[in-house]
């Protein structure tokens, strides 16, 4: 490809939305540009990006026995309203009406449409397993798209739905995928965790995230170095208890606490550390008002929360409401006295001797409280956030945190679909069973984003070379020399000869200028024919993630090229 003819259009300026690395790269490299809020269009350069990501998935889903095929976008309301789910979304679902008002939505996800498929084609065990996939548009009304390709509204998916007779089968089909995803995202060049995750409102017992570790990642995982235990924060165990502390119970006490409201303000004003303090918030989950407790130090979890009540809706709850049944406001309330709400509390709570909790009388709060005789929570479970440093709850080793990008999820989803939308098969008995579905997702626009923000420097992306859009950049110092084009030409005619995909700046500017466009960009490969290479015969060789060039002999430059690439994919097999 000659870069006069290549649409890659360049800008030296960050576009001021965005705030994050790869979508500042991708829109100043010419790989993407925005069409609306969270909609974008992938330029050429962007599209041979997404096909040698597409071709890894499909090599990987493929060698695990998936079968290609590729569903509707606009799906009948009819099959979400089968499975229950066509109430459960809100505006997050992009809804529609065709020419007879009938109501359809543009596909957020494939589970519906394909246990239809399933439903009508499958019927025997002698048809299972099976692994369907496609790789195919994805569209959610998401509230705040941003970061570019990391939250969009229409993004790239790869889901895959596997069908299996019976728990065993499933497992296999996930132990399958679970190894695919790991080939998957070690040939693209991602430094990534499989940790294990939140099945959240799709239903199904058992899940992994695959997360591209990064400080801009909205999920928080956290990790044992000793161990491989590693969970999304949103699952992760808090197995630590505390020690008992040794303290005569005090009697219970009002204090003025004028204007102190928060954790820190309370804590502060009665010289007490946060550990100290009971925090009651005030939930209404599926329109049922409840009082959760955790301590002062620590953070409530909503994700174990939601999980634990097996609630559909889960928020906090109006100020109006918690005034009316407590007598007080945020900051005040408290769970001694408090009458007609059911309460929650996390596991540590019970521990806590001669607290202090908000006496439900604004500008008060109550010392010397002691759970079990001054409050009596109704259940007690671990609701709360675990922090980095707590122990492992695998092998109590110290726990780290790191933040990461959802890159791909897998799924255990058991019968929820196949029992909703009757997908059965007959066993050798002629017995009729539900089928045992998995799903597994791979955000293919988002890994694209995501190998952005693992992989560039203050120059520009650095593309790993499984997944760069060419991988080779001939940058002539000087087409006015006459000798110098004549060397860039044939050198460009031989390496598309041998395979090589190569771009071939042959614009009439200054070389400075090509420079930091190949930098931008993050050909993997440069070469650059100067004067040397005339009076000399060499030509100055550069890999875009090293520093050094070296000067290689023109006349068998080809092959020596071919060589470095062969080696430096060797990284990525
Ligand atoms: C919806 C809307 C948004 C959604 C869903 C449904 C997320 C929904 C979860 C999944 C689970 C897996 C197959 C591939 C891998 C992920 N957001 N999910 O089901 F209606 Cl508006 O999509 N599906």
């Amino acid at each position: 490809m000659r870069t006069s003819e290549l649409l890659a259009p360049t800008l030296r300026e960050t576009p001021a939305e965005a705030e994050i690395v790869s979508h500042q790269l991708l829109l100043r490299a010419g790989f993407i540009r925005k069409a609306a809020a969270g909609i974008y269009t992938y330029l050429p350069l962007g599209r041979r990006v997404l096909a040698k990501l597409e071709g890894i998935i499909r090599e990987e889903m493929d060698r695990a026995g998936g079968q290609e095929l590729v569903l509707p976008i606009i799906q009948p309301a009819e099959l979400w309203q089968e499975s229950g789910r066509w109430e459960v979304y809100g505006e997050e679902m992009f809804r529609l009406r065709d020419r007879h008002q009938r109501q359809f939505c543009l596909g957020p996800t494939h589970e519906e449409i394909i246990t239809a498929l399933v439903r009508s084609e499958v019927n025997s065990y002698k048809q299972l397993p099976l692994l369907l996939y496609q790789i195919q548009n994805k569209y959610r009304d998401e509230r705040r798209p941003r970061f570019g390709l990391l939250r969009g509204r229409e993004f790239i998916m790869k889901d895959l739905y596997s069908f299996d007779r019976d728990q065993e089968g499933l497992n296999q089909s996930y132990a399958k995928m679970y190894q695919a995803y790991t080939n998957v995202f070690r040939r693209c060049g991602l430094n990534f965790r499989p940790v294990q995750a939140d099945t959240g409102a799709i239903g199904g017992n058992y899940s992994h995230e695959f997360m591209a570790l990064a400080s801009t990642g909205e999920a928080v995982l956290v990790y044992c170095r000793e161990c491989d235990y590693a969970a999304n924060v949103e699952i992760a165990a808090a197995r630590a208890l505390p020690k008992p502390v040794a303290e005569t119970p005090q009697s219970i006490k009002e204090v003025a606490t004028p204007g102190q409201k928060t954790v820190a303000e309370v804590s502060a004003f009665l010289g007490i550390t946060p550990d100290r303090l009971i925090k009651t918030v005030f939930y209404e989950a599926d329109g049922q008002l409840i009082a959760v407790l955790v301590r002062g130090d620590r953070e409530l979890n909503e994700v174990k929360l939601q999980n634990f009540l097996g609630c559909r809706r889960l928020s906090l709850a109006d100020p109006e409401k918690v005034a009316a049944a407590t007598g007080a406001s945020v900051g005040y309330v408290g769970p001694v006295g408090l009458e007609g709400v059911p309460i929650y509390a996390d596991a540590e709570i019970p521990y806590l001797v001669n607290a202090v909790a908000g006496a439900n009388r604004n500008g008060y709060h109550l010392t010397g409280v002691n759970p079990g005789r001054d409050f009596r929570a109704d259940t007690y479970a671990d609701l709360r956030q675990v922090e980095a440093g707590e122990p492992c709850p695998q092998c109590g080793s110290p726990l780290n945190q790191a933040r990461g990008i959802e890159v791909g999820q897998i799924f255990q989803l058991g019968t929820k679909y196949s029992q909703a939308l009757g997908a059965t098969y007959t066993d050798e008995q002629g017995r009729e069973h539900p089928i045992v579905m998995g799903c597994y997702g791979i955000g293919v626009s988002r890994t694209m984003a995501a190998i952005v923000e693992q992989h560039h420097d203050e120059h520009g992306i650095i593309w790993p070379l499984s997944v760069a859009p060419y991988e080779v950049v001939i940058v002539p110092a000087s087409l006015k020399d006459e000798a110098q084009r004549e060397i860039a030409d044939s050198l460009y005619k031989e390496l598309i000869a041998a395979g090589v995909e190569v771009v071939y700046d042959d614009r009439d500017e200054r070389a400075g200028m090509k420079f930091v466009e190949a930098d931008l960009i993050g050909y993997p490969l440069r070469l650059t024919v100067g004067k040397k290479t005339v009076a000399q015969g060499t030509v100055d060789v550069k890999w875009r993630h090293e520093g050094r060039e070296i000067a290689l002999p023109r006349e068998n430059l080809v092959s020596r090229v071919k060589e470095m690439l062969g080696r430096e994919m060797e990284k990525y097999r």
